[in-house]
This record gives structure tokens, sequence and C-alpha cells, in this order.
């Protein structure tokens, strides 16, 4: 470090990945503090230390998805003989117990950064120059300090429509999950991940849910893919309005249970109308990198999506600003992206340490009721890099052993792999949409890391009876036109 600045690394943002920075900075030896502070959604709600991630993001996604699968669970087992009464759902319960679970993370985390002497500011940090952050705690209590290096890792937050009514009635997943009653009839407006997951988990607890969609299903990933996820979602009643934005949002009772009246527009122009008790907005997050400085310091952002436009060693374009995490333009807003930059990024800085980040061929998966885990490329992204020509699909669907005895979800499953003919059959694309994919999918991320060919899937001997296995016995192609649905 240096003696004229008060920290070595000043990280802003305490989520998953400033946490991650932060702490292995102080292990590297650096002087650090870490800024985290929350603002409160429209709707007021407000969450401690850890950011999107442990808060108000994968952790209560995934505990929320678990709890509606559980009760397909219930359903199932009255088919494997066990007796069951009618499963209903206490949705104040499930928010308590998740609500603790959280707790007791960011208590971990607080104990984490206080045991490796990381100083912990509950405070909202703004540049006063490239050196310097002035920060606000929650009494409006200034204070400026000094560090050599910033690391902005501020995230982003749900973004709204710009329509009336949408501030004051609607909610977004910074909402929904301390939610204190039930959100009963709830209309889904958007149709990322995080919308088709939410829409899942709603109404896998029950619920009544409508997805109200732009356009196309999960914008960027394997529409094929999408589109079964999609219909999975429609057969366990999922209702879709398709090729509709909401126009305004009226109150007609406050409750609770709230009704709110939303007008919509079909891209025909045909207006559709509705009543429901929640309306979650899913329809994209903002960066947070407003109103903190950054124009006055120089550091510049993407016009194209507000975010910071960083090196691959995630400098900015201020030499000692860097950025990580779902800040940083063009890469995958994932919580083990972040984790894995921010560790990397503070070897670097504080020590002589020099590997980068690799981005390429991160491996993610939608959590919806079937889950849908990819690596690497879709089918049409890899057609459009390599041509039609050179791109042999080998596909299966098939159904699930534990679906069989269930009666659920026949040839329900499905699995692909998108290989490159000129580089010796390389796998350029994995997807799987089936039971536990989060699960299969990260297994298979190492054999792509190392450039797995397929042949290297053929020799590779499977475990039965798993889902899994489908990857070692594919041998139907997509040009061939051959039947790819099991027989049984
Ligand atoms: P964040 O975790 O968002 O942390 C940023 C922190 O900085 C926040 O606490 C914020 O309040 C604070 N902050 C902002 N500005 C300032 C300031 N000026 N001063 C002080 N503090 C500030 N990813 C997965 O990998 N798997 C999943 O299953 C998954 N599910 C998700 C589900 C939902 C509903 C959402 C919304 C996201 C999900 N994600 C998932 C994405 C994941 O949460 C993010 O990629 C991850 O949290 C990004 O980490 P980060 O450190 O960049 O930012
Ligand atoms: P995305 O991926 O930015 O998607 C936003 C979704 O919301 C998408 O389905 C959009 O439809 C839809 N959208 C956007 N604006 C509107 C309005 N005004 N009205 C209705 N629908 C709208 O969402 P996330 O931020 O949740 O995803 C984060 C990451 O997931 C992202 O980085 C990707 O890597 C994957 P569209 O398709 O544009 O018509």
């Amino acid at each position: 470090g240096d003696a004229q600045h008060d920290y070595d690394v000043v990280v802003v943002g305490g989520g998953s990945g400033g946490l991650a920075c932060s702490k292995e900075a102080a292990v590297q030896g650096a002087r650090v503090a870490v800024c985290d502070f929350v603002k409160p959604s429209p709707q007021g709600t407000t969450w401690g230390l850890g950011g999107t991630c442990v808060n108000v993001g994968c952790i209560p996604k995934k505990l929320m998805h678990q709890a509606a699968l559980l009760g397909e669970a219930a359903e199932d087992a009255q088919k494997f003989g066990w007796s069951i009464n009618t499963p209903t759902h206490d949705w104040e319960k499930l928010v308590t117990a998740v609500q603790s679970h959280i707790g007791s993370l960011d208590w971990g985390y607080r104990v984490q950064l206080r045991e490796k002497r990381v100083t912990y500011l509950n405070a909202y940090a703004q540049f006063v120059d490239e050196h310097t952050l002035k920060t606000v705690d929650k009494k409006g209590k200034e204070k400026t300090i000094t560090s050599r290096y910033i690391v902005l890792a501020t995230g982003g937050r749900p973004r709204l429509p710009d329509i009336p009514g949408a501030r004051e009635y609607g909610i977004s997943s910074d909402d929904i999950f301390s939610l204190p009653h039930s959100p009963g009839k709830t209309l889904i407006v958007g149709a990322s991940y995080i919308a088709l997951e939410c829409a899942g988990f709603l109404r896998g607890l029950g619920l009544d849910v409508t997805v109200m969609v732009r356009s196309i299903l999960l914008r960027g990933f394997d529409q094929q893919m999408a589109n079964l996820v999609g219909e999975h979602l429609e057969k366990r009643g999922v209702k879709f309005i398709r090729q509709c934005v909401p126009t305004e949002l009226q109150l007609i009772e406050e409750g609770p249970p709230r009704r709110v009246k939303v007008l919509a527009k079909t891209t025909d122009g045909e207006v559709v109308e509705g009543e429901y008790n929640t309306v979650l907005f899913a329809i994209g997050r903002d960066a947070c990198t407003d109103n903190i400085g950054l124009d006055k310091v120089g550091v510049q952002l993407s016009p194209k999506d507000g975010k910071v436009v960083c090196t691959p060693d995630e400098k900015s374009t201020v030499s000692n600003i860097y950025a990580i995490g779902d800040v940083v333009s063009g890469k995958p807003e994932l919580t083990p992206v972040a984790i894995q930059a921010g560790r990397l990024l503070a070897r670097r800085l504080v020590n002589d340490a020099s590997i980068l980040t690799d981005y390429a061929n991160v491996a993610t998966t939608v959590f919806t009721p079937m889950e849908y885990g990819c690596i690497g490329l879709s089918e049409e992204d890899a057609i459009a890099q390599f041509g039609e020509d050179d791109i042999e699909v080998y596909h299966q669907y098939f159904t699930a052993l534990e679906h069989t005895v269930a009666q659920r979800d026949e040839n329900g499953s499905y699995a692909k792999l998108v290989c490159c003919i000129s580089q010796e059959y390389k796998v350029v694309g994995f997807h799987i949409v089936a039971p536990n994919a989060g699960e299969i999918t990260q297994g298979y991320a190492v054999a792509m890391k190392l450039g797995a060919r397929k042949w290297d899937f053929d020799a590779t001997i499977g475990i039965h009876p798993t889902v899994s296995e489908n990857f070692t016995t594919m041998n139907v192609t997509k040009k061939s036109g051959a039947e790819s649905k099991s027989s049984g």
C-alpha cells in the first residue's frame, strides 16, 4: 500500500463480487474497506449486507423453487404409494423461513468481514475524485475516505416501466421474496429468466399466474430450449399473454389483498384488461452507475447498457478504478462470475498474481419447475458463428425415470449437444431441460472447459439410471430427421 491514502483498496458494493474482492484483498495483506448501502425499492423493501444474490436473488429464488418442487413431489408421492392429504401452502410461513435463512447469512458476512479485518461501512458512496469517496450513512452522516484502488461492485436493480401506476402499484423481484402476504392472483410482466422463474414457483405454490410477454421468451438463450421451458410452464397452468405490453396500472383497492387493474396493448393495437392482486415487473435490470460521480472522474460507461467499459483485467478507463460483477459491460450477470472476478482482481491488485477471469463457457441454469441448464452457445449463435454446414446437433427427448411412475411429462425432458464439425465435433453448446438440470450442467461444465469433443461424451460410460447419462448415448442428429423421442 501507500501512506498517502486511508486504504489500499476500497470496494463500493457489498454483494457477491464486492464481498469476495474485499475479503481476498484483506487476506492478501491490504488495508481494505467495503461500502454497502441498500436504497429501498419504490415499495419500501430493504435488506442487509450481501447484495442481490443473497437477499433478493439466487438464494430466496432457489428456496422458493424448492418449495414449489416439494409440492410437485407431494403429488407424485401419491403415485408411489404415499397417502397424503391434498397439500395446501402457507406463504407467510415460507417467507418467514426464507428470511430467517437470509438473516443468518447476513450475520455470517459481518462476522467474516470482522475476522478478516475489512472495514465495513454501511453507507452510500459517491466519487469526489479518482482516489476519494464521500460516504453517507443512514442517518445522513458524511465521511470522506481515500484509497489507492477503488473497485466498483454496485450491481444492478430491477427496472420499472415508465407507465402510470407502475411504481405505485407494481412490485419487482426486490419485493416478492419478503412479501408479508400471499401475492394471490399474479401478473408477471417480462420474459427474462427472472420472470419465468417467478412464474414457475408462484404457480407451483398453487397461485393463479399469468405472464405478459412482449416478444419472445428468454432473449439471448437458445430459442428451442426457451420454448420448451414455456411449454412446461403452460402445462403446469401458467397462462401467457403474448405480444403484449402493459400501458397503465390502476388501484381498485389497497387491501391486502391489493386489487390492481392492468390495462395493456397487443402489438396489433388490441386493448387487453385484467385484474390482479400482484403485478410483478421483471423487464430487465439497470446497473447502479447513476449519480455516483463516475462522469466526474472519467469512468466510461457503455452507451448500450450504461455499464462500466472494462479491459480484460476489469480495469475501467481510469487507471486505479476497476469494476466487477453485474456492473461490468458485456459480461454474464451471475453470482459466481462476480465472485471469481472479485477474488482474482484482489490477488492482482495486492500481489503479483496475473491470472485473469475467464468469462467463456460459463454454465447457467434457469430454475423453472423443469430446469434448463446450458453451457456455451445457443444453436442459433453456433450457426451464426460457424455456418449451418459446420454444425451438427445431437438431440434426445426422454422421460426422466422419476416421471414414469408419476405419470408426468412423458418425453418432457430434452438434451442437446451442438457440435462444430470442422473442430473434430467439439461441443460448443450444451443444453438440457430436465429435473435437476442445474446439478447436471455444473458437472459437464468442466468437460466444456477442457474442450470436450462429441466422442469424449460417447467414450464416457454413463451412470444408470440417471437423467445425466443421456449425454453419453446421443446418436440422433437433427439433420438426419430421425426420431428423437424415446419409446420407453
Ligand atoms: P450485487 O449483488 O447486486 O451487490 C451490489 C451491492 O452494492 C448492493 O448491496 C447495493 O445495494 C450496493 N450498492 C450499490 N450502489 C452503492 C453505492 N453507491 N454505495 C454503496 N453501496 C452500493 N445469479 C446466479 O448466479 N444464479 C442465480 O440463480 C441467480 N438468480 C437471480 C435471481 C434474481 C431474482 C436476481 C435479481 C438475480 C439473480 N442472479 C443469479 C444474479 C446475481 O444475483 C447477480 O449476478 C449478483 O448478485 C451480482 O453481484 P454484484 O456483486 O455484481 O452485485
Ligand atoms: P433481460 O434479459 O434484460 O430481459 C428483459 C425482459 O423483459 C425481456 O423478456 C424483455 O422483452 C422484457 N421487457 C423489457 N422491457 C419491457 C417492457 N417495457 N414491457 C414489457 N416487457 C419488457 O432481463 P434480466 O435483466 O432479468 O436478465 C438478466 C440477464 O439474463 C441478462 O444479462 C442476460 O444475460 C440473461 P424483449 O425480449 O426485449 O421483447
